[in-house]
C-alpha cells in the first residue's frame, strides 16, 4: 500500500527548494479586535499559544455523516491501492468538502483569528489507521509551504476522537514565537508520514496534547510546531486539515499552490488566486 498524497493541481518543494525561496516567515499576531464567535481572550489566547482547542462544530450525526462519507472514499483509495493520508485537495475533488471548508461555524473562528476576508487554501485527511505505525514528525507548517508571509492557519476537524492512545496531535506551545526552525530530512525509522524532523522541541515551549471529540476542531498557526505519534490503539484517527490564510499571502511561483485557493468573502483584483468552482461530481480514484 502506497502513502501517495495525491493532489489536484499543486506540487510538493523539495527540502532545496524550500530552503532557496525567500519567505518571510514570522508570526502575524491576530489583529481582531471585535471577535463575533471566539472570545477576546481566545483571539489573545492564539497569538500566546499559537493554538486554540476543543471548539465543537458539528453535532453527532453531522460528524456521523462527515464519518461516513470519509469512510467510502477510503474504501476506494484501499481498492485502488493508495494509502489512508492520500486523499488531498479535497475541496477540489468533493462537493462535500467544499461545503466543509466553507461551513458557517468554521469560517466565523477563522475570519475571528485572519478577519473577514479569506482564502480557503487546502484540504487533506490525515488518517492513521488501527496501529499502523504511522508518525507526524515534529514539523511548522510553514516550513513545507512556497507561501509568503506565513499567515496561514489550520483548522484540524476530528472525524474520529482523537487522544493519545490513538494518536492526537501535539503542540508546543508558543513555538510560533520562535521563527522558522532548522529541519533535517526524517529518517526512514521515524515512519513519518510527511519528510521534515525539527529537533528539540522541548526548548520552544510546553507539550500539549490536542484531544478532541469527533466533531471537535483545533486551529493552529502555521508556525506552531506539531507532531503526533503512533497510533497504538485499535480505534482509528482521522481528521480533516482546512488550511486558510489572508488574501494577501502569494504562493511562490512554480507549484501551482494559487490554483487551489478558493475566495472566502472576499474578491481578488489581483487575480492570484484560482479560486476553483464547487466540484459539479465527485473524484474517481482512478
Ligand atoms: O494529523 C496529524 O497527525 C498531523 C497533522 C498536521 O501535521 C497538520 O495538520 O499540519
Amino acid at each position: 500500500m502506497t502513502s501517495q498524497i495525491i493532489n489536484a493541481f499543486k506540487s510538493n518543494p523539495s527540502h532545496d527548494e524550500l530552503r532557496a525561496m525567500d519567505r518571510d516567515l514570522r508570526f502575524y499576531p491576530s489583529q481582531v479586535e471585535n471577535p463575533t464567535t471566539l472570545s477576546a481572550e481566545d483571539v489573545a489566547a492564539f497569538n500566546r499559544d499559537g493554538y486554540l482547542k476543543g471548539i465543537q462544530i458539528c453535532d453527532e450525526p453531522e460528524i456521523t455523516g462527515h464519518r461516513a462519507f470519509f469512510d467510502e472514499q477510503l474504501a476506494k483509495a484501499e481498492a485502488a491501492g493508495l494509502g489512508s493520508f492520500s486523499l488531498s485537495s479535497g475541496h477540489l475533488k468533493y462537493a462535500k468538502i467544499y461545503d466543509l471548508m466553507h461551513h458557517r461555524k468554521i469560517i466565523a473562528r477563522v475570519s475571528d483569528l485572519l478577519g473577514p476576508e479569506i482564502i480557503g487554501l487546502a484540504a487533506h485527511y490525515f488518517c492513521k489507521l488501527p496501529n499502523d505505525g504511522t508518525t507526524v514528525s515534529w514539523h511548522q507548517d510553514a516550513s513545507y509551504w512556497p507561501l509568503t508571509p506565513s499567515k496561514t492557519v489550520t483548522v484540524w476537524l476530528a472525524i474520529d476522537a482523537a487522544d493519545l492512545g490513538n494518536g492526537c496531535m501535539r503542540f508546543v506551545s508558543g513555538s510560533h514565537h520562535a521563527g522558522q526552525l532548522e529541519f533535517r530530512a526524517s529518517e526512514a525509522s521515524e515512519n513519518n508520514v510527511l519528510n521534515q524532523t525539527v529537533e528539540d522541541v522541548e526548548q520552544y515551549g510546553s507539550l500539549v496534547d490536542d484531544e478532541l471529540k469527533a466533531g471537535e476542531i483545533s486551529i493552529h498557526s502555521d508556525l506552531l510546531l506539531h507532531s503526533s505519534h503512533y497510533n497504538e490503539s485499535d480505534r482509528r484517527r482521522c481528521g480533516l486539515t482546512l488550511r486558510y490564510c489572508t488574501p494577501d499571502v502569494r504562493a511562490v511561483p512554480g507549484f501551482n499552490w494559487e490554483k487551489e485557493g478558493v475566495l472566502i468573502n472576499c474578491s481578488d483584483p489581483s487575480g492570484h488566486w484560482g479560486h476553483p468552482p464547487r466540484p459539479e461530481r465527485d473524484f474517481e480514484i482512478a
